[in-house]
């Protein structure tokens, strides 16, 4: 997983290689929910041919109806989504679980509660953690470095400070498309076999957004993206 230079020569900085996958994690509230930063983590890990799994985490604060219909519709595309709290410690199993034995980078913004996640299933790594602020609703980078650390039940995890930017670099607005995995098949459908799915006539993604085949949270996110390409 790369970013794209933010000093000197303008580089990627390489943020973890030779991972197994990508744990995005996202908060209920505090900072708030961010399907959209999850959509994006997820266009990133499509690309580098990552798995990715989904954790929704804070689940004590606000009731499911807030983010349950998001997490149905990431499930149903194939993404392991699992709810926890690190303060109440639920769903830590199902945490566990996926981390278990493989080498995962943990992504998602400041304060969305990664290490505290970290320090719930394995006290001993006693990872620094911080409050979120009260007027701006963001963390305040409590992690700094990227490091890896071994789990006591097997596996490695890399925790990372909060990124928001993740590059997306090799992918552009011919190929956003490609990496939302339920436009692949209505793509062939399209009038034009080069549609980009925003403003051509006869584009089957949009139809399929209209017939509620396809989410759409998922298409205005995809929109979001490409527009930002
Ligand atoms: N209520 C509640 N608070 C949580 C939960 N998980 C974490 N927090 C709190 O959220 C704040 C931020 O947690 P951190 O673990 O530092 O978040 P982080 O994602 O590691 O943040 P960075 O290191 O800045 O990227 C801390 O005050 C935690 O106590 C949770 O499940 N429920
Ligand atoms: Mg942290
Ligand atoms: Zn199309």
């Amino acid at each position: 997983m790369a970013r794209p230079g933010v000093i000197g020569d303008g580089k990627k900085q390489v943020i973890a290689s030779n991972i197994d996958q990508l744990v995005i994690i996202t908060s209920t509230i505090k900072p708030r929910f961010k399907p959209g930063l999850v959509d994006r983590f997820l266009v990133s890990a499509e690309y580098e041919n990552l798995k990715s799994v989904i954790i929704i985490n804070k689940i004590d604060l606000v009731p499911p109806d807030n983010y349950e219909s998001y997490a149905l519709t990431w499930s149903s595309l194939g993404y392991d989504v699992a709810f926890t709290s690190a303060k109440t410690k639920v769903g830590l199993d199902d945490f566990m679980k996926f981390l278990k034995d493989r080498t995962s980078a943990l992504a998602g913004h400041s304060g969305v509660g990664k290490s505290s996640l970290l320090n719930a299933i394995q006290p001993s790594l006693d990872l620094h953690t911080r409050e979120v602020s009260q007027s701006t609703d963001k963390g305040v980078h409590a992690t700094t470095t990227v490091r890896m650390y071994p789990l006591d039940f097997g596996g490695w995890v890399i925790d990372t400070p909060g990124l928001k930017l993740f590059g997306l670099s090799g992918i552009d607005k011919e190929n956003l498309w490609r990496y939302f995995p339920e436009m692949r098949d209505y793509q062939r459908h399209c009038r034009f076999n080069d549609c980009v799915h925003i403003n051509e006539p006869g584009c089957a993604v949009k139809k399929a957004v209209e017939t509620k085949k396809i989410s759409e949270f998922r298409y205005i996110n995809y929109k979001r993206i490409w527009e930002n390409l």
